[in-house]
C-alpha cells in the first residue's frame, strides 16, 4: 500500500473514531449507520452522495487558486459525447420543451483576454421540471445535452430552456439523510459545462440562473457569486451572456 494510502486511510478512520467518542456513539446508532451505507450502494446513490456532499471540497481545494473564469463541481450527471448542435444551436428538446426559451453567448478567451478559436463547450442541464435525461423518468435521452464550438473570434451561442431547480430523491437514502439532518434537498436551477480547448486547463462549471429559489442554499454547497447569471426578457423569450477565461494547462497536453 502506498504512503499516501495509508495516511489518508489512516487519518479519515481517526476522524470517525473521534466522532464517535466526541458523541458518544451508541451501537444501535452504528447499526443504522451501516445499514444506510448498505441502502445507499443498494440505491445506487453513491455518486450523488459524493458529488452533492463531498466534491465541492476537492473542487475548492484543486481549483482555489485558477486564474480565469470559476468552476464548480461536475455532478453525477455529465454523459460524454453529446452531439455537436446543427445550425439552429439548440440543445436537443421535445416538441413543446417546457420552460423560457434562453439565448445563451458569449466568448472563451485565455486569462488576458486573447480570443480561442475551436474551443468546445460540453452543455448538459435539467429540465423545466428539474429531471436529468438518461437518470429520471421522463425526458428521453440525450434531451438537453450538445456540444458547441467557438468561432474564429472565440464565440460561442446556443438555444435551451431555463431548467427548473433540482431536488435530490427525496425517497432515497440520500434524501433521507439529508432530512433526518434538517438540511433542504434542493439545488437552484443551473446549466452545467465543461469548457475545453488544446492546451488549456478544462474548466468544470455551471451556471446559475437568478431568479432561483435556493441559490443561497445550494445543497451542494457549488453556487459561487461570479457564476450567477441574469437573463434578459427578449422577443422571443429569455438571453444572457457569459464569457469564459481559460487558465493554461497545469500538465503538458498530450499530443
Ligand atoms: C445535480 O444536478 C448536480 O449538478 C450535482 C452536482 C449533484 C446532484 C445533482
Ligand atoms: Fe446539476
Amino acid at each position: 500500500m502506498s504512503d499516501r494510502a495509508s495516511q489518508l486511510i489512516s487519518d479519515i478512520l481517526r476522524r470517525i473514531h473521534e466522532v464517535i467518542v466526541e458523541h458518544d456513539v451508541t451501537y444501535e446508532e452504528y447499526q443504522t449507520a451501516k445499514q444506510w451505507f448498505v441502502d445507499v450502494g443498494e440505491a445506487g446513490e453513491w455518486p450523488l452522495f459524493g458529488d452533492v456532499y463531498i466534491e465541492h471540497a476537492v473542487e475548492e481545494q484543486a481549483f482555489g487558486d485558477r486564474v480565469g473564469s470559476q468552476g464548480t463541481i461536475l455532478g453525477p450527471f455529465h454523459v460524454p459525447d453529446a452531439p455537436l448542435l446543427e445550425a439552429s444551436l439548440e440543445l436537443p428538446h421535445r416538441p413543446g420543451e417546457p420552460g423560457e426559451r434562453t439565448c445563451v453567448s458569449g466568448r472563451v478567451t485565455d486569462d488576458e483576454g486573447k480570443p480561442l478559436a475551436n474551443a468546445n463547450l460540453d452543455i448538459w442541464q435539467a429540465d423545466a421540471e428539474g429531471r436529468y435525461s438518461g437518470f429520471m423518468p421522463g425526458p428521453p435521452e440525450g434531451n438537453l445535452r450538445g456540444q458547441v464550438r467557438t468561432d474564429a473570434e472565440g464565440r460561442y451561442e446556443f438555444i435551451t430552456v431555463t431548467p427548473g431547480p433540482y431536488t435530490i430523491p427525496l425517497d432515497g437514502p440520500t434524501g433521507q439523510m439529508t432530512a433526518a439532518a434538517g438540511w433542504s434537498p434542493w439545488r437552484p436551477a443551473h446549466i452545467h459545462l465543461i469548457v475545453s480547448a488544446n492546451g488549456y486547463e478544462p474548466l468544470v462549471t455551471q451556471l446559475f440562473i437568478d431568479s432561483s429559489d435556493h441559490l443561497d442554499n445550494d445543497v451542494a454547497s457549488a453556487v459561487k457569486p461570479e457564476l450567477i447569471v441574469h437573463p434578459e426578457p427578449t422577443d422571443d423569450g429569455f438571453a444572457f451572456t457569459y464569457d469564459f477565461a481559460l487558465a493554461p494547462a497545469r500538465a503538458p497536453a498530450i499530443a
